[in-house]
């Protein structure tokens, strides 16, 4: 903290330059300096006199209130919101240290609550009734609809009636598996009503990967649609749930009820498969049941969702958060991170089945009152200005997406932007991976294609979306953190491109060494965060020991993020990205252990390594050497159904970029797999091999380099 409070009263007291937050025009100054992070984008005078935190003097009063007195802090923020009954004292309680005994994170306890009240009726009863809370845009051109406040809380109470008819209990899972439809939020939000924990799994993950999940947390119901439309292609969840539930009742685990949304842009009901008895039609039964619920009131510590993440092993962990804490951080870091006010449109891009569609799709700007769009379809259909266009239709103010979106879209003509006014943009936000300055500050270095030279050195996300205008929140976070905890608050600080800048309030960012020892100053390292805030994870469910292993094991004392981090003369953080054996693939997060079990699961492969690699667009792309069964021989054909193995076991956005036949691999005497040789060869580095001395077979080296255009 001492660190981090020193670097930001020294930017904050900066007679001029970088701590002059007043200057005229919000410009690029950094042309004539010498490196990046010495650039500084200012937000203008007039958005910082409007902004929630203003300076970086106001920003660093509330932040050292925030370390010096959380219970105080967060005990003010938490009182704007209805609670039944208050929480008691002390307000927080903690241990994040391994070596005094279990790990242990609790805010609010004894407070009851409920976060779909606090959603709904609280702003129905403030007279947002008949603001809209959701614009629904849907894959086809012209396809849309509209829900308020009001129409919002009624569709919930009818399914949290059917829910509670059905035999769903305070604490039971519902595993949901829906594509971005209203009824995605609806779902989450009618859960929470009654007490429920709801687990959304990404309806682009496989059969396998959802059997896993329900193996897992055993629901009493699974909520899904028939079909969707991304783009041109019809996908049918239906048949892909359908699986799940054979495989899952495999394992023993047996559901009840798979209640299935008729959607019909997509596919008529006729043509659906159905098991008699199990599968129920949503629009037969949910239109049917009371528009009002009273609500199951629960502690602030009770469970409020589920979310699984890849770790560094195979088995996919269970985040849980639970309501009163993540609640208080939700709806607190939308409003600052984004400046948010009554009147903005806000629009995220992410899909409801990661944590960026549960902290700032649903719960974060329905805890504000916002207005929010959701859009069901690919982003770049029928053409890559489709953004631009959602964004004019609904004049969005806000808008939060992901880098590799914005690496994928600035490889067509600016015309696809341009063509569109966006002058209602104020707040751009990324999240999901390091957008170093190559997306903020785009270069066409790193695109090898011919349309980039259009673009060269432009600021893409800046100039050309946000007219040079918008301040960026770059926002650094994670599943198991519910929240924003690096992040720019755009009216207090002058930005720096591809700099996710300062911590939100209440967060203690250290970076540590190998150690664990804490640097200070100019350094890079481990990022740690010391000392708990609302909105953490409190378990990975079912398996305690694996939270306290993974996360608060590798550096005592502190909870350990798994990614790497600079922290530049000026205290400002760079995200270097992940240190362990997770790839971020288009801001997905995925195991390389996954991807090696579901290859070796081919029966042709005995032995698999994979590593990630630069990819142009997606951030980290998945290269994969594999082993072949003794006497098989390696074809295209071959490629195709390792790459096939691994879309059907996680799923399409897993499937390897690249498959490098290997004969061998480089292991130590010991057999380990040396992946710092494999990620060498798979980004051709191949004069940083380093000392391969160690090796058991040395010329299993020279073999891969030979077979690397196979
Ligand atoms: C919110 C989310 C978390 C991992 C995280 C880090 C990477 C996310 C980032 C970022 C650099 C940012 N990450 N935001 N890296 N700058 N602004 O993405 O959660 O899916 O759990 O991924 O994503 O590596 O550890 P999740």
């Amino acid at each position: 903290t001492s660190d981090h409070l020193r670097h930001v009263e020294s930017m904050a007291t900066m007679p001029s330059g970088a701590g002059n937050i007043s200057h005229p025009n919000a410009v690029i100054l950094g042309e004539s300096l010498a490196s990046e992070e010495n650039d500084l984008v200012f937000p203008s005078d007039h958005f910082s006199r409007q902004a929630h935190v203003s300076s970086p003097q106001q920003y660093l009063e509330m932040y050292k209130r925030s370390i010096e007195d959380p219970a105080g802090f967060w005990s003010d923020i938490a009182a704007t919101f209805f609670w039944k009954q208050k929480w008691g004292q002390p307000v927080y309680s903690e241990n994040l240290d391994v070596r005094k005994g279990d790990i242990r994170i609790e805010w609010f306890r004894g407070g009851i609550t409920n976060i779909c009240y606090n959603c709904l009726d609280t702003n129905v009863e403030a007279g947002l009734g008949d603001k809209i809370a959701f614009y629904w845009e849907g894959n086809e051109l012209g396809v849309d609809a509209t829900l308020t406040y009001t129409q919002l809380l009624h569709n919930v109470c009818q399914l949290a009636n059917y829910l509670k008819d059905v035999g769903v209990k305070k604490g039971d899972a519902v595993v949901v598996y829906l594509p971005m439809l209203m009824e995605l939020p609806i779902t989450m939000l009618a859960c929470a009503r009654i007490g429920a924990v709801h687990s959304v799994v990404f309806a682009g993950f496989s059969a396998e990967s959802l059997a896993q999940r329900i193996v897992d947390c055993k629901p009493k119901v699974v909520i899904t649609c028939n079909a969707v439309k991304r783009g041109s292609k019809v996908i049918h969840l239906k048949d892909i749930v359908d699986a799940a539930l054979i495989e899952s009742s495999q394992s023993g685990v047996s559901v009840d009820v798979c209640l299935t949304y008729e959607n019909q842009l997509a596919m008529k009901r006729e043509s659906t498969k159905w098991l008699e008895g199990r599968d129920v039609w949503w629009q037969d039964v949910i239109p049917k049941y009371p528009t009002t619920c009273a609500v199951d009131w629960v502690d602030a510590e009770d469970p409020l969702f589920l979310l699984y993440t890849s770790g560094s092993t195979g088995k996919p962990k269970g985040v849980l958060h639970t309501t009163g804490g993540y609640m208080v951080y939700a709806a607190t870091t939308f409003k600052y991170a984004f400046d948010y006010s009554s009147s903005d449109i806000y629009w995220c891009t992410a899909d409801c089945g990661w944590i960026t569609g549960h902290s700032y799709v649903t719960y974060g700007p329905l805890l504000n009152g916002a207005t929010a769009v959701l859009y069901e379809g690919a982003p770049n259909y029928p053409d890559p200005g489709r953004c631009w266009d959602v964004v004019d239709k609904y004049k969005v103010t806000i808008f939060y997406t992901a880098p590799t979106l914005v690496r994928s879209l600035m490889r067509d003509s600016d015309k696809y932007v341009t063509r569109y006014s966006r002058k209602s943009l104020r707040v751009l936000g990324s999240v999901g991976e390091p957008i170093n300055p190559s997306a903020w500050r785009f270069s066409s270095l790193l695109l090898s294609d011919s349309k980039a030279s259009l673009h060269t050195q432009k600021e893409w996300f800046f100039n050309v979306v946000g007219d040079s205008k918008c301040p960026i929140s770059d926002t650094w976070w994670q599943t198991e953190t519910g929240g924003f905890m690096i992040t720019p608050l755009p009216g207090a600080w002058p930005q720096k491109p591809g700099s996710a800048t300062f911590p939100f309030f209440g967060v203690q960012a250290v970076i540590v060494d190998e150690k664990g020892v804490e640097i200070e100053g100019e350094c890079s390292g481990y990022l740690c965060v010391k000392s708990s805030w609302p909105g953490a994870f409190r378990t990975l469910y079912g398996d305690h020991e694996r939270y306290e292993t993974t996360y608060f094991k590798p550096f005592p004392g502190y909870y350990f993020s798994g990614d790497g981090c600079s922290r530049d003369k000026d205290g400002y953080h760079w995200l270097t990205g992940r240190v362990d054996d997770v790839i971020n693939v288009s801001g997905h997060r995925i195991g390389t252990a996954e991807v090696e079990s579901a290859l070796v699961s081919h029966p042709q492969c005995a032995e698999a390594a994979v590593v990630g690699i630069e990819h142009e667009v997606k951030g980290q792309g998945i290269y994969a050497f594999v082993t072949l069964v003794e006497g098989v021989p390696y074809s295209e054909e071959l490629r195709k159904s390792l790459v096939l193995a691994v879309r059907k076991q996680i799923g399409a956005f897993a499937a390897p970029d690249r498959i490098h036949w290997a004969p061998g691999l480089p292991k130590t005497r010991s057999g380990k797999i040396m992946r710092r040789i494999l990620r060498k060869i798979a980004s051709r580095q191949l004069d940083e091999l380093g000392d391969t001395s160690t090796l058991a077979e040395p010329n299993v080296v020279d073999q891969l380099i030979a077979l690397a255009d196979v």
